[in-house]
């Protein structure tokens, strides 16, 4: 049994610890994220009705610490709860609810020592893993930029760091030297034109975080894994709805959570497109989340900040390229992957993308002065 099936084995006698009422009568995989594996559970209650969760169990080899990381998503959806109803809107439906074990607890371990968490599914949304108009994407960003604005009071140091060291592009860099270095796979040869790409970029890997360690960027509390599919649309407004996955929300940079979505969403191709002629920077997408996002942060932003977050789109996209080849190199431990190679289809896109960011830098920097 692979460790999906295994979970998938598990869902009945997990289900039951937790409090929800009524009789479980339907289960299936769910979603396309790399990291957790997720279920969603559906329950019919006495007068025959139907209420649905999601299930997930969180993957600990890469969150070394649940109950912390559980710590932090309660707090600070609590946190949020309280904002949205404030604002009148729907807390059930603009935050992430998580629902306690029968015993209170915010997540249940099973005897094979995996953890397990629920929260409340959040009916009529869509959930996107490509944009399908610039006007979803615009609104993707507004969400993204509300949801830093409505953290900025947030006490940042009662959040614990899920992942150290998370977006630090200097310490992935080096991780991924070290991966070229040994080569346990012997996978390098067939990846050289990625590697070279990656290593004759180090010096742009501490431009981001030199400035913050000088001062010259604030830290904030950000979200840190802004890709699309981890923002729900309501499906009758089609308006950004929820932010989700909230594992990461940890202090960073702005320019992580600009940079993550630019990289995912203002592609004109798919993160595992096979045909690289499919993958530039679409710069009508980048220009429609410049604006949405500067609206969103409302004025809380630097003017440096501002300035220098095409430096962030591009960061986020080749960390995340080193990060894929990295784990080809490494035998694929990190993201899940659908087929052979796709972490390495992965990387190729990321770095197709970087390079095209090259190129159009001028424009993405006279798109930011047209709107700072
Ligand atoms: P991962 O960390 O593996 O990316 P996510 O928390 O992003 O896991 O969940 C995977 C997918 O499950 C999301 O992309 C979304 O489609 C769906 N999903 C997660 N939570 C909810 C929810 N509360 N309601 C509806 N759909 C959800
Ligand atoms: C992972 O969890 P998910 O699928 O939303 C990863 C991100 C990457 C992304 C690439 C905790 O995001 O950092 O950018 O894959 N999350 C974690 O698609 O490593
Ligand atoms: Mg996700």
């Amino acid at each position: 049994m692979n460790t999906e099936n295994q979970a998938y084995a598990k869902i009945d006698e997990v289900a039951a610890q937790f409090a929800i009422e009524g009789r479980l009568k339907e289960k299936s995989p769910y979603g396309n994220g790399h990291i957790n594996d997720t279920f969603l559970l559906i329950f019919e209650l006495s007068d025959c009705s139907q209420k649905r969760y999601i299930l997930q169990r969180m993957n600990h080899s890469i969150f070394k610490n649940p109950q912390q990381l559980m710590e932090n998503v309660v707090n600070v959806t609590e946190y949020l709860r309280k904002i949205i109803s404030s604002q009148g809107g729907d807390p059930e439906r603009e935050t992430l609810n998580v629902v306690k074990t029968r015993k209170g607890d915010n997540y249940y371990v099973d005897d094979t020592q995996n953890y397990w968490r629920v929260f409340l599914f959040i009916e009529n949304t869509i959930c996107m893993e490509q944009v399908e108009s610039s006007k979803d994407f615009y609104d993707s960003a507004v969400a993204f930029g509300h949801f830093q604005k409505m953290l900025a009071e947030y006490p940042a140091e009662k959040l614990y760091e899920t992942i150290p060291n998370f977006h630090n592009t200097p310490s992935r860099f080096q991780h991924f030297q070290k991966t070229v270095q040994e080569d346990k796979l012997g996978r390098a040869a067939s990846a050289k034109e990625e590697i070279e790409f990656a290593l004759a970029r180090e010096q742009d890997t501490s431009v981001l975080t030199d400035l913050l360690q000088e001062g010259k960027l604030p830290l904030r509390v950000t979200h840190n894994d802004t890709k699309l599919n981890n923002i729900l649309f309501d499906a009758d407004t089609k308006k950004a709805l929820c932010i989700i996955d909230l594992d990461t929300v940890m202090p960073g940079l702005s320019h992580y959570d600009f940079g993550d979505s630019i990289r995912f969403g203002a592609s004109t191709g798919a993160e595992d497109e096979t045909d690289l002629s499919k993958i530039e920077l679409d710069l009508t997408l980048f220009e429609a989340f410049v604006k949405g996002y500067l609206e969103g942060c409302d004025g809380s932003l630097t003017s440096l900040e501002i300035e220098t977050l095409p430096m962030g789109a591009k960061l986020m996209t080749y960390e995340c390229g080193i990060r894929f080849l990295a784990d080809y190199l490494e035998g694929d431990i990190y993201f899940k992957i659908h087929r052979d190679g796709h972490n390495l289809d992965r990387a190729r896109t990321q770095f197709k993308l970087v390079a095209d960011m090259e190129k159009k830098w001028d424009e993405m920097a006279s798109i930011i002065n047209k709107y700072k």
